[in-house]
C-alpha cells in the first residue's frame, strides 16, 4: 500500500472509521487497558505482527496493564492511510 498523507476532509472523517483514537495535528493516540501486564504484553506482539506485515511501525509505551499506541508516518511527516489501516486492524484485535 503506498501512504499518502490525509487532507483536512479525510482527517475530520478518521474519528468515525477508527473508534477511541484521538487526532491530533501530526499523529493519531490511543490508549488501551487490561487486567494485568501479559493481557497488555499479549496485544503489543499480536500488534507486532500487523506492523511488520505493513512495514509502518508505532511510537508506543507499555506501563503493567495499559498500553499507548501514537501513530503517524515519518516519512511522510503526517497522518497517513497506513496510519488508518494500523489502528483499524489494531482495533480489531482489542475488540477479539
Ligand atoms: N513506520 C512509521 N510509523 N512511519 C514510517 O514512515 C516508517 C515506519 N517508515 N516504518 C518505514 C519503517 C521506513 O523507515 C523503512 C525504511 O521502510
Amino acid at each position: 500500500m503506498k501512504p499518502y498523507l490525509l487532507q483536512n476532509d479525510q482527517l475530520k472523517e478518521l474519528v468515525a472509521k477508527i473508534p477511541g483514537w484521538e487526532i491530533l495535528p501530526n499523529h493519531i493516540e490511543r490508549e488501551f487497558n487490561f487486567g494485568n501486564f501479559i493481557e497488555a504484553f499479549s496485544f503489543m506482539t499480536k500488534i507486532a505482527l500487523i506492523c511488520e506485515k505493513h512495514n509502518h511501525h508505532p511510537n508506543w509505551g507499555n506501563v503493567y496493564s495499559k498500553v499507548n499506541i501514537k501513530l503517524s508516518t515519518h516519512d511522510l511527516g503526517g497522518i497517513t492511510n497506513l496510519d488508518q489501516t494500523v489502528a483499524s486492524e489494531i482495533n480489531e484485535i482489542f475488540k477479539n
